[in-house]
Formats: C-alpha cells, sequence, structure tokens
C-alpha cells in the first residue's frame, strides 16, 4: 500500500497528510494519482464542506516536484508503449493544480515548514494559505535549469509590484511575514495551533453560511501577527530593477544600485541557469494578466522544452544529486543564450498539448 498521502476525513473535513518526509514530502507521480481522484471524490461528496492538506514531519509543507526523477528518466530511454515521465509528470501535476484552483470547497493549505515549486502548486490555488513562523517559501526553479511551473506565470504577476519577478529570477526565500505581504499567506497561525485548526474545522457549523465564509470565520480565531517583512523593506529598489522586460537591463539597473542588497542579488542571478532567467523573464512577461488556464498551457509547453535541454539535468546534478552546487550551464552566459533559442521554449506541441476536460 502506498501510504506516501494519507487520507481521512475529520466528520466533514476531508485531510490530506502529504506523507514522504524524508523527501521533504516533495510530489511524485504516484502521489499525484492518489491526491487527483481522492479530491474529485470529495468534491463531489455532499457531506465534506472542506479539505485540508498539511505534511507530515514537521519540516516540510512540499519541497517541490520529484524532478530529481524526471531527470533521471530524461536521461534514459522510454520502454516500448509507455510515455516518458516528464511528459506523465507535468501533465497530470498540472490537472491536479487545475483542480485545486477550480475546487468547489473551500481547500486549505497548512503551509508550515518548506514550500518551494511544486508545494505551491498544492497551495496557492485553494482558497486559504494557513502559514506559519516556520514557513520557508520559495520558487527556486532556475538554480536547477527550470522555470517557475505549477502555475508561476499566473500567481507572481499578481504579487505586490516586481516583487514576483525578483522571486521568480532569483529563487528568494521568503519568511511567513513576507508570504503575509505577498497575498501567498490569507492567515498566520503559530506552528503549535495547526493541530487545534484541525480539530476546530471538523467541530464547525457548515450550515451556518457560506462554506468559505465559516473557514475564514474559524480561522480568524487562531491568528497572529507575522511581524515585519524582511521583502517588503526592499520592495522600492525590486520596483527599480525588475520593472524591465530583458535580464541584461535588469543586471544593469543592480549594478547601479550599488547598495549590498543589489550586489548580492546581482550575485545570485550569476550562479542562475541564464537560459531559465531568459525563459523565466519572458514567460512573467507573456503570461502577466493572462487567465489561469491560459498560463498553464504555455506553462506545460515550457516544460516539455525546458526538461530536454542540458541545464536541467545539469542543475539537477549540481542542487540535488552531487549537490556540489557547482553547474556548468550551457549556454554559460546571458549573452550567448539567443532570443531563437528562448523562443523555441514556448513553442506548441501539436497533438501533445495539453488539454482539460470539462470536470477536470
Ligand atoms: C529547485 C527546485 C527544487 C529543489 C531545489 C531547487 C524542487 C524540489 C527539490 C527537492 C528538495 C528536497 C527533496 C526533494 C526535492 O529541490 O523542485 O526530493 O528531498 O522538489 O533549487 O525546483
Amino acid at each position: 500500500m502506498n501510504t506516501d498521502v494519507l487520507l481521512e476525513t475529520r466528520g466533514p473535513v476531508g485531510l490530506v497528510t502529504l506523507n514522504r518526509p524524508k523527501a521533504l514530502n516533495a510530489l511524485d507521480l504516484g502521489m499525484i494519482r492518489l491526491l487527483q481522484p481522492a479530491l474529485e471524490a470529495w468534491a463531489q461528496d455532499p457531506s465534506v464542506k472542506a479539505v485540508v492538506i498539511r505534511g507530515a514531519g514537521g519540516r516540510a509543507f512540499c519541497a517541490g516536484g520529484d524532478v530529481r526523477a524526471v531527470a533521471a528518466s530524461r536521461g534514459s530511454p522510454v520502454p516500448e508503449g509507455q510515455e516518458p515521465l516528464s511528459r506523465a509528470f507535468f501533465r497530470e501535476e498540472y490537472r491536479l493544480n487545475h483542480l485545486i484552483h477550480h475546487y468547489p470547497k473551500p481547500y486549505l493549505a497548512l503551509v508550515d515548514g518548506i514550500s518551494m515549486g511544486g508545494g505551491l502548486g498544492l497551495s496557492v490555488h485553494g482558497s486559504h494559505r494557513v502559514v506559519t513562523e516556520r514557513l520557508m517559501l520559495a520558487m527556486p526553479e532556475t538554480a536547477i535549469g527550470l522555470f517557475p511551473d505549477v502555475g508561476g506565470g499566473w500567481f507572481l504577476p499578481r504579487f505586490p509590484g516586481e516583487a514576483g519577478t525578483y522571486l521568480g529570477l532569483t529563487g528568494t526565500r521568503c519568511n511567513a511575514a513576507d508570504a503575509m505581504w505577498l497575498g501567498y499567506g490569507t492567515q498566520h497561525v503559530p506552528h503549535d495551533r495547526l493541530d487545534a485548526v484541525v480539530d476546530a474545522l471538523a467541530a464547525a457549523d457548515w450550515t451556518s453560511g457560506p462554506a468559505k465564509d465559516v473557514a475564514t470565520r474559524v480561522l480568524s480565531g487562531f491568528t497572529t501577527e507575522p511581524g515585519a517583512s524582511p521583502l517588503k523593506e526592499h520592495r522600492e529598489e525590486i520596483e527599480r530593477c525588475f520593472a524591465k522586460d530583458r535580464m541584461e537591463d535588469i543586471l544593469a539597473a543592480l549594478e547601479a544600485e550599488g547598495t549590498p542588497w543589489a550586489e548580492e542579488t546581482r550575485a545570485t542571478l550569476g550562479r542562475m541557469s541564464p537560459t531559465s532567467l531568459k525563459v523565466t523573464l519572458r514567460q512573467l512577461r507573456l503570461c502577466r494578466g493572462r487567465p489561469y488556464d491560459e498560463v498553464v498551457t504555455v506553462e506545460y509547453r515550457l516544460s516539455q522544452h525546458t526538461t530536454a535541454l542540458p541545464d536541467f539535468r545539469e542543475g539537477i546534478r549540481a542542487v540535488l544529486v552531487d549537490k556540489d552546487n557547482r553547474p556548468k550551464w550551457n549556454p554559460p552566459t546571458l549573452a550567448e543564450v539567443r532570443d531563437a533559442d528562448v523562443e523555441a521554449c514556448f513553442v506548441p506541441l501539436g497533438e501533445r498539448e495539453l488539454v482539460f476536460s470539462s470536470h477536470t
């Protein structure tokens, strides 16, 4: 029996526990295949009033997608009659995110600890994101030759000003106060109150009003102040430097800024995949203000094209396999990444385009 996702009901609450703590609850295809039918069934079940999702182990909500397995599969031949993991994984992950995005009931993520990449896909699309003082939030994909997927093209441009551009390009880690300022967090609740939150949701009177309002009211009894956001303190510099449409212009603006923050940011960008940076900036500009379903179509194309490029396997090697954190990017500099190489990542996939049926 696969116990990587625990599913139970607590009265009117469908409770999901991501249960791969050794891998920081990173989402693999098996977990997606447990989650999708359970969430579909709860959406239809009138006795379930809300869904709560959390991570086991106390360190992470979800560290991302199982990009390591995808990278490994990119390097080996696909058995006859089978589909490559890179195709199945991203398609099913996007289908799950789509279900959550359009979920007909309150969907509450208790985001306690690490939440990166695919972890945002399992949380940002729901109705409530309860964050705790242990939150560590990031979209770090440019460090592994990828791009901010799972709807990054949709939610990053909705963060204040250019904060999403900054976070998507640099992979900067945010704390709970940052997450509340961004609008990712909807409630800040102390870590040691989360079990009580689940109990209160299970005991709530769901007939007293619209389910979303009931959930909000229950949570309001647990909220605390998150403190000042370090990210917010840099919002003016972020505006000045990241409201550009070309990576070269962002780097020039950071250089002109000349502050320690700007120098550190420039150094961070210098470690990321140059191809990823250019693809990500183009993604964020192209998708800004577009409806979610359109953004996801673009991102699925990006997932298929970018995982075939050398930087993806090299990024996984450097960050997750050998952990030397010394990736050799190809091409190695922004100047060598041609516009045509960037555009090639956005090309439609013909008969393999992502399509959603009306109820998924
Ligand atoms: C960028 C990413 C991921 C990452 C690191 C990055 C990612 C991901 C993981 C991860 C971390 C710990 C694990 C694991 C995976 O790290 O998507 O299985 O135990 O899943 O810089 O996109």
